[in-house]
């Protein structure tokens, strides 16, 4: 999987020795430590290599369109000469991504801006797009598996703009009628729906009518699940959102970036608040990659893929559910798992999830520390969220994630005891070879 890295790091050690050493280390690292955390995922080497392309040398402010009264018409919206191939790039992701996203929904009637450095700027540009300062919108709190630019307190979004923030049950899951009554009262602009640690099915049709019902645009952030969603292993939001934002590196497996595809009449007020309202030069570099990136998520393969990630999580969920875990939602439907470790059964309860995530480091294991509903200190959290789209990247079906889940399990029993953790690290150092040769 990473033997490839090899030739680059030659190159670099060739000029500089120090960040060579970085790479081989972050290499061996990444070789030798079960990647579950849900977000992150392993690329190809033909995404990493157009990342490393010449098209990091240009600067390519502005558009391969221009628009005219509302409509997307074909010119060099470009500041600065030289765009040849730039212009036939963007246009060749535009494409993809709207054959990928839109398939059934009429991708004429779509459009999608690819220059996002990722889903922050992507989200923000969206909210900007629409709202004035100090105008309402309605967004998952991040304690409940929202995201910062969701509108927490922390982030632009929740500072200039009026952010309400909706919740899960105690049950962990979406209460749509809440939702419905908190937008009837608030009258929200925009409804952003999506989440960073939501482990179930979302109800794309019944936020749309939600929205619609208040007035509000809706803006679905599928940043974790936009692989499932294009391989319909998770319902797509079109056609029931405005605008759908993700980022290109989880589920969808491309490089680290940002995309914003919406009904067309919104294309001309996103794209300018993107640039130049928001950002400047895209990186060309990374619109390369995810071009790639987009060719593989078409390729019938990435169906397979996808499904299987979701089979692993299920089987995954399970064995920790027969371990004595508490999982928030008590399962999954999609990549992620949501445990809660201080409410979970006496043989697997813990009393500090932050201690914990650094201890299963320790035994090898990475994932990360996470809020839960009903915590009252979200920065001391209840829960460790785990996902397969990197373990599934390497290959690893359910036989695996039955021995995943026996290791998390007999390292959170001996989260105190360092001698047996790293006992474990060298089990699944030893459980890994075979996955990350190649
Ligand atoms: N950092 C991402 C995640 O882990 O979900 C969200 O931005």
């Amino acid at each position: 999987m990473y033997a490839q890295l090899s030739n680059i790091l030659d190159l670099v050690a060739d000029e500089d020795q120090e960040v060579a050493a970085l790479m081989a280390a972050e290499n061996i690292r990444q070789s030798e430590n079960l990647p579950l955390i849900p977000s992150e995922n392993i690329v190809s080497t033909a995404v990493a290599a157009a990342l490393s392309s010449c098209f990091t040398n240009k600067y390519a402010e502005g558009y391969p369109h221009l628009w005219k009264e509302g409509k997307k018409v074909e010119a060099n919206g470009r500041y600065y000469q030289g765009q040849a191939n730039t212009n036939a790039l963007e246009k060749l992701v535009i494409n993809r991504a709207l054959q990928l996203f839109c398939d059934n929904n009429n991708p004429e009637d779509y459009h999608a801006n690819v220059q996002a450095l990722s889903g922050a700027p992507a989200n923000l540009a969206v909210l900007s797009a629409f709202l004035n300062p100090g105008d309402t919108f309605m967004g998952l709190a991040l304690d409940n598996g929202g995201h910062l630019t969701h509108g927490h307190k922390v982030n632009i979004t929740g500072k200039i703009y009026r952010a309400v923030q909706y919740g899960l049950t105690d049950e962990g899951l979406l209460d749509y009628d809440a939702i419905e009554e908190l937008a009837k009262k608030e009258h929200p602009k925009v409804i952003v729906c999506g989440a960073t640690a939501y482990p179930l099915t979302i109800d794309f049709e019944r936020f749309g009518k939600i929205a619609k019902s208040v007035g509000a645009l809706l803006l679905a952030d599928i940043s974790h699940i936009a692989g499932l969603c294009v391989a319909g292993v998770h319902p797509n939001p079109f056609p029931h959102a405005d605008i759908v934002t993700t980022t290109t590196h989880k589920t969808l497996r491309g490089p680290r970036a940002g995309l914003i595809i919406c009904k067309k009449a919104l294309g001309q007020q996103i794209d300018k608040a993107l640039f130049p309202g928001l950002q400047g030069g895209p990186h060309m570099n990374t619109i390369a990659a995810l071009a790639v990136a987009l060719k593989e998520a078409l390729d019938p393969s990435f169906k397979t893929y996808a499904r299987q990630i979701v089979s692993n999580a299920i089987a995954l969920a399970e064995d920790l559910k027969q371990a004595g875990f508490k999982l928030i939602g008590n399962g999954t439907q999609n990549h992620l798992i949501l445990m809660d470790v201080r409410h979970s059964k006496p043989e697997v309860c813990v009393p500090d999830a932050s201690q914990l995530a650094e201890q299963l480091e320790r035994a090898h294991i990475v994932a990360n520390k996470n809020a839960v509903p009903g915590d009252l200190k979200p920065w001391i959290p209840s829960g460790i969220r785990l996902g397969t789209p990197a373990v599934t990247t390497l290959g690893m079906k359910e036989a695996e994630m039955h021995q995943i889940a026996a290791f998390i399990t007999r390292a959170t029993q001996h989260w105190q005891d360092d001698a047996e953790l790293d006992k474990i690290g060298a089990e699944v150092k030893a459980f890994m070879v075979p996955f990350v040769q190649g």
